[in-house]
């Protein structure tokens, strides 16, 4: 293949004319030579060539071009393409030749037009007198792969109508040719509604949708998930049919039926094949017009892919079926090796369901950087390609971006220098500041699916050195330095992405852009205050610390207040490297403030909230954690419990459970107990909760409780649904508040109103740290008893802050005593 890199036609021809930079062309076209002579038509183009021209490739053609019957203009030719190269009569391919005598369209069918006219929009530029004017030369295109796009295939709310439309049209432009809809939460796709018809709305909205979609060259391809309930007779699969037509009634000609997320009957491979072939017979060959039929099986990843399903369906499925595919897990990368190794067992080449950017098992992160993991040599092991995206439709432009070049050009496609052009492409207004953005919004965090994203590349370097000189306790003033501009950058970004034309996207991620300005206060904050750690002045220390405690408490404000799904609720940025960096440091300077000693610090901890289970598919689930709640996240998929496994929660020491609810549908109710345990060893069974329920709330639970967990008392195995398994708590009341001054944690603490007093423990023979902390205009007063019989000595007056009082000072003193001698409220954080 021949492929005259732009760039270096750019460096070669750059020096002649530098005032007109060759444009990128994106999805990057398969042969471009481009020079930097450049071709001008003062009196337009005249059409020739074939009839009736693709309406609507034309209406684009003239809003780059204008196309006239002057007697001067030139020649705009418009022809089928005459080619042996097979790749030059796939859908969409065209060639494009821009010669001083004028313009040659070579087409393969009308979207092979639309293209040219989407890349033709690219080329085009304005010259210093107004006129349009093109480089001069030949563009040969294809796509690699055959069906290119994304799949609305998440859970949660599905996009609206207008978000729809705005993709359709962005996938013309991006030369993506599929948009298959399949949203987990409409009810008319998948149960209870899947045998129904929509409602006159809905079916407009999709008739309006099918519309949009032609006029964008995009296939709309309609799923059905029926397996949830789906019986395996005749009235079903005539349900199914008869959905299929009234689809087709709505202008719907590309269907697919998914399996994925099921259990029990629906998920017999012989019986899904037995459908999907009838299906084939009696609609797809049928009816007039309708693209091969999609399916997505059950056993969807390899890690799922434990018995003979996969073979079953490679041999009885009608050839012509698509099989969809997510990689060898649910979230994977995409290799070519994975690929081969499903293409084997089904038979033919797999349609890939990639699962990125979309981020319903991480609903409080964004997924905004590149895609990668994709590899340049699975052109063959694949029929198609597509992403199921964010349910932040504007917000997946990013990731789609790059998914798009990917799949329309392998070769070509390099993640990084594409994610930088999508940042353009996005938000043009402040594409840096964005970029900034979107680098340090990648990484779902920690998830069921073990499945994390590189973040922060440019800067985890410094990061890393940094911290690792933190921890020896010394100060890296270069890493600082570094660290110190990019929070300054990550404070700034916000505003700067604000001024975004695109308010759509502005609306989707406007609490991730409040947490990000926050998070830059907070690096910068945690910068000054390791700075001060360094110093002696354990003052100067505190107040840096208090100062990054607050910024990283107001963080968890944002986290608690805003996308309160009932899922993953809140608002994370910078989970692979700046939060934690931040929070390391916070935490760091904090224990070099108690512990003098370091080896202290790991063994003074206080009791943690937790999940609980010997089940591997749950083991790496984050806790749900809110103010007074802890749980589970929904799991999606099937849950799997062997005989005597078990899953739970335990609780903080100073918290008290007041109720327990799951909602754990579709259960195989007989042989479950539900347990409490107070020390995680002996185990009573709850007598209050019925066995026939899949929906319950305990209102009562022994207040000693400190583990609950539901286990699988059978010798079968188990399958569930988890969507729900959570405790909420208040604060244990039997523990004393005067405790939490001496409990080794500066986060409780014991709060002294205004006019209180409270008496301190002195310690024998030693000096006497308060990390104390109030209002700037807070007044506290430190007394101390002398030994004998004489007046109180006032050793301290002023605000509440850091105190130290001197072995020396404290020789004659038999007690103290605190006194809150101003308006406002004090916080003894720790007596140490
Ligand atoms: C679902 C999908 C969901 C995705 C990511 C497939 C084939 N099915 O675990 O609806 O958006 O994973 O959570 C899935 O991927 N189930």
């Amino acid at each position: 293949m021949k492929l005259l890199n732009l760039t270096a036609a750019l460096l070669v021809g750059g020096a002649l004319q530098a005032q007109n930079p060759l444009p990128a062309i994106h999805p990057q076209p398969q042969e471009v030579t481009l020079s930097t002579n450049w071709l001008k038509a003062p009196h337009g183009f005249t059409l020739s060539g074939i009839q009736h021209p693709d309406e609507d490739a034309m209406r684009l053609i003239k809003e780059t071009l204008s196309v006239t019957s002057h007697s001067e203009a030139l020649p705009l030719t418009i022809k089928q393409i005459d080619s042996k190269d097979s790749e030059l009569k796939r859908s969409g391919a065209y060639q494009l030749t821009i010669d001083p005598k004028g313009i040659e369209i070579a087409v393969s069918d009308s979207r092979g037009l639309f293209y040219a006219a989407q890349t033709l929009q690219q080329l085009a530029q304005t010259d210093g007198q107004g006129n349009t004017t093109l480089p001069l030369g030949v563009i040969k295109d294809y796509p690699d792969i055959a069906y290119r796009g994304t799949v609305e295939g998440f859970y949660g709310d599905p996009w609206s109508h207008a978000d729809r439309i705005e993709q359709l049209r962005f996938y013309g432009k991006m030369k993506m040719n599929t948009y298959i809809y399949g949203p987990k939460d409409d009810p008319y796709h998948s149960s209870p509604n899947w045998r129904k018809p929509y409602p006159e709305k809905e079916a407009a909205q999709i008739k309006d949708l099918v519309k949009e979609a032609a006029a964008n060259k995009v296939d709309f391809v309609w799923a059905i998930h029926p397996g949830l309930d789906i019986k395996w007779t005749d009235e079903d699969r005539i349900n199914v049919l008869n959905k299929f037509g009234m689809m087709y009634d709505l202008g719907v000609r590309s269907f697919a039926v998914f399996f994925d997320d099921i259990s029990g009957e629906g998920a017999k491979a012989d019986k899904q094949a037995d459908l999907l072939n009838f299906l084939q017979k009696e609609f797809i060959e049928k009816k007039e017009g309708v693209s091969p039929l999609i399916m997505c099986p059950t056993e969807y990843n390899r890690a799922w892919a434990g018995s003979d399903y996969l073979d079953v369906l490679g041999k009885t499925l009608d050839p012509a079926i698509h099989v969809m595919w997510t990689g060898n897990s649910v979230i994977h990368d995409i290799t070519l090796e994975g690929q081969e190794w499903v293409n084997k067992r089904i038979q033919r080449p797999s349609y890939v369901w990639w699962n990125f950017p979309v981020s319903d098992y991480c609903r409080d992160h964004l997924l905004m950087g590149p895609s990668y993991g994709l590899d340049p040599n699975a052109i063959h092991a694949m029929s198609g390609f597509v992403a199921n995206p964010m349910e932040r439709a504007e917000a997946s432009k990013v990731a789609l971006y790059g998914v798009a070049d990917y799949a329309w050009n392998m070769k070509a496609y390099h993640p990084e220098s594409d994610f930088a052009e999508a940042c353009r492409y996005v938000l043009p207004e402040a594409p840096e500041a964005f970029q900034t953005f979107c680098e340090n919004n990648c990484d779902p965090g920690p998830n069921g699916h073990r499945y994390r994203r590189d973040e922060s590349v440019r800067n985890a370097g410094y990061a890393g050195a940094f911290l690792l000189d933190f921890r020896q306790h010394r100060y890296n003033a270069d890493a600082a330095d570094q660290m110190n501009r990019l929070f300054a950058e990550i404070a700034a970004a916000p505003a700067a992405i604000e001024t975004s034309r695109n308010k759509a996207l502005i609306d989707e991620i406007k609490p991730w852009l409040m947490q990000f300005h926050l998070l830059g206060k907070a690096g910068q904050a945690a910068i000054r205050t390791a700075e001060a750690g360094q110093g002696q002045d354990r003052a100067a220390t505190w107040q840096s610390y208090l100062s990054l405690t607050s910024l990283l408490d107001s963080m968890r404000t944002i986290d608690r207040t805003y996308n309160q799904n009932p899922y993953q609720k809140g608002v994370k940025v910078g989970s692979r490297v700046l939060t934690p960096f931040v929070q390391e440091i916070h935490s760091g300077i904090g224990s070099n403030l108690l512990f003098s000693d370091q080896s202290d610090a790991t063994t003074t901890r206080m009791s943690k909230a937790s999940i609980l289970t010997d089940i591997e598919q749950l083991k790496y689930q984050p806790l749900k954690e809110g103010k007074d709640q802890i749980g589970y996240n929904r799991l999606n998929e099937v849950l799997r419990i062997e005989p005597g496994q078990s899953f739970g929660l335990t609780w903080e020491l100073q918290k008290e459970a007041t109720s327990f609810n799951f909602s754990l549908p579709k259960s195989e109710n007989s042989g479950r107990v539900f347990e409490w345990s107070a020390d995680g060893k002996q185990w009573t069974a709850i007598a209050d909760i019925p066995a026939d329920q899949a929906h319950f709330k305990l209102e009562k639970i022994a207040p000693e409780a400190r583990y609950i967990r539901m286990r699988n008392a059978t010798d079968k195995q188990m399958q569930i649904y988890l969507y729900e398994f959570a405790i909420t708590t208040k604060e244990n009341t039997s523990i004393d508040p005067v405790r939490l001054m001496y409990d080794k944690n500066l986060e409780s603490v014991n709060t002294l109103t205004a006019g209180s007093r409270i008496t301190v423990d002195k310690r024998k023979g030693n000096s006497l740290e308060l990390f104390l902390s109030g209002s700037p205009c807070s007044q506290v007063v430190v007394e101390g008893m002398p030994l004998k019989g004489k007046a109180k000595q006032v050793l301290y007056s002023g605000p509440a802050n850091y105190i130290k009082l001197k072995k020396e000072v404290l020789e004659n003193i038999k007690t103290l005593e605190l006194y809150n001698a101003g308006q406002t409220e004090i916080r003894i954080h720790e007596v140490n």
